[in-house]
């Protein structure tokens, strides 16, 4: 772990050595921040990715590391499209990508992004990152999932997963008060194809009433929830992961990311914050370093 870490360091610092401005303030919204609370510095965050490199962001976990997260050539940087800068991640799933059997039996594929585990306990967390959809991807009713919150040591889905199904975007959050574990659904903003949409969310995991979620879409916020977010019986790490998880089907599926944050205010992780300013990237980055030594 140490060792990558340096790595981490090193590759921040060379982007920085190459020219830091100093970023740009902080896009604001209609969101009240005054109860956020108290914060900790985090010696893990932030996390950033802009894409702008040869390869994604060291701080990425491999594509075959643990139980598989993404097939050779499912995860290529591009300049096909790009929120900021000049680049983004195209991320593609194929028919019997990293194939596994759900809980429910179902065979499902993936290829995903995993930033890594955060130990969560007592905190708030907040992610960032824009997508955008091809206009050639397909609208069908096979389950997909395009990101999701996963806590260690427990079974079944995902505490928190953005969805797009039959052109229908929406969020599901496990409902740890029900016994019958259901699931809470949030409507989202309908994706337009071609268009990026920012994404951000505040989210405290906790297994008692002062969970939450909330979620913006291009500066608007359209999710606010309330109740316990994680099981008590799990362990107290959260991973998130990006990219397409879905139900076996033959037709492949491409998304584009850009602008991923992982830190610990909503200004942080604002994937507009690099509007017009690519030299703004480069000091974030810089500073995720920085906090990490
Ligand atoms: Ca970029």
């Amino acid at each position: 772990m140490y060792g990558r870490r340096r790595w981490v360091l090193v590759a921040l610092f060379a982007t920085c050595f190459s020219g830091c401005g100093r970023p740009s303030a902080p896009t604001s919204g209609p969101t009240s921040v005054a109860d956020l609370g108290p914060r900790r510095p985090d010696p893990q965050l932030p996390l950033f990715d802009g894409f702008e490199g040869e390869s994604v962001a060291p701080f990425w976990r491999a594509g075959d590391a643990g139980s598989g997260r993404y097939a050779a050539g499912a995860v290529a940087v591009t300049s096909d499209h790009a929120r900021s800068g000049t680049q983004s991640v195209r991320i593609t799933v194929r028919e019997g990508d990293v194939r596994q059997q759900g809980d429910d039996g179902e065979d499902n594929e993936r290829a995903e992004l995993d930033s890594g585990k955060l130990t969560f306990a007592g905190r708030e967390l907040w992610y960032g990152f824009s997508m955008l959809v091809p206009p050639e991807f397909p609208i069908v009713s096979t389950r997909l999932v395009v990101a999701q919150w996963k806590q260690t040591g427990i079974k079944g889905g995902p505490l928190i997963a953005q969805r797009y199904r039959s052109g229908r975007h929406h969020l599901t959050i496990r409902d740890w008060s029900d016994p019958d574990g259901e699931r809470q659904e949030y409507p989202l903003p309908a994706i337009i194809p071609a268009r990026w949409n920012d994404m951000v969310y505040r989210v405290r995991l906790s297994a008692s009433a002062d969970g939450l979620v909330e979620a913006w879409v291009n500066g608007e916020r359209v999710v606010s929830h309330r109740g316990p977010t994680a099981s008590a019986t799990g362990d107290d790490q959260v991973y998130n992961k990006i990219g397409l998880y879905r139900d076996r089907m033959v037709q492949p599926m491409s998304i584009y990311f850009d602008n991923y944050i992982a830190g610990d205010s909503r200004a942080a992780v604002d994937p507009s914050r690099f509007d017009g300013d690519r030299r703004a990237e480069q000091q974030h980055a810089a500073d995720g370093a920085a906090r990490r030594r």
